[in-house]
């Protein structure tokens, strides 16, 4: 089996100012094709293309590091187009809100410690609203293209949310100012979506 780069559901403006066309383009059609090639020829290379990717991820500590890296290049990109849209952002509604406050206190105390582990990622990586094996939310940070899903990850479990902290997802808009696109990022948060997977 070869996994495939998805079609995203907007065109490369529609997130725009936020998240302009030019590094939109580039980074669905450069960089998360490049770990969609790449991941299908290291899957090739250690003869694990029967398995599914949750599969994969489960035993990652025992194959190559390209399978680490270009796997988790393609599969944190999928989620971050899929929990993004235009005209979004706003605030969780529901179940989701109740879990969100359940868990974090407030929807404002989820916002700061989101944005706080999003933005003191040191380097490249991802910040994530994970749903563990117990029903809890709870946020985490992870380098390069580690996630949740990973058995050595720090913090396991489901994924509902995540943002892009490397600097090609950015910087062309944003240069050094982290904070300021995570801050802006909200706007594009497609909370549809994430009910869907935390539901899922
Ligand atoms: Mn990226």
């Amino acid at each position: 089996m070869s996994f495939e780069l998805p079609k995203l559901n907007y065109s490369y403006s529609d997130l725009e100012p936020i998240l302009d066309a030019r590094t939109m383009e580039i980074h669905h059609s450069k960089h998360h094709a490049a770990y969609t090639a790449k991941f299908n020829a290291a899957i090739a290379d250690a003869n694990i293309e029967n398995q599914s990717i949750e599969e994969i991820f489960a035993n990652i500590n025992k194959y190559p590091a390209a399978v680490r890296n270009n796997g988790g290049g393609y599969y944190n990109h999928n989620l971050y187009w899929s929990v993004i849209a235009p005209n979004k952002g706003g605030a969780p509604q529901g179940e989701l809100l109740s879990a969100i406050e359940k868990d974090f206190g407030s929807f404002d105390n989820f916002k700061s410690e989101f944005e706080n582990v999003a933005a003191t990622q040191f380097g490249s990586g991802w910040a994530w609203l994970v749903k563990q094996d117990n029903g809890k939310l709870v946020v985490c940070s992870t380098s390069n293209q580690v996630n949740p899903l990973m058995c050595d990850a720090d913090i396991k479990g489901k994924p509902i949310l995540t943002i892009d902290v490397w600097e090609h997802a950015y910087y062309l808009k944003y240069q050094n100012r982290r904070p300021d696109f995570i801050a802006d990022f909200w706007k594009v948060i497609n909370w549809d979506a994430v009910f869907k997977l935390y539901k899922s």
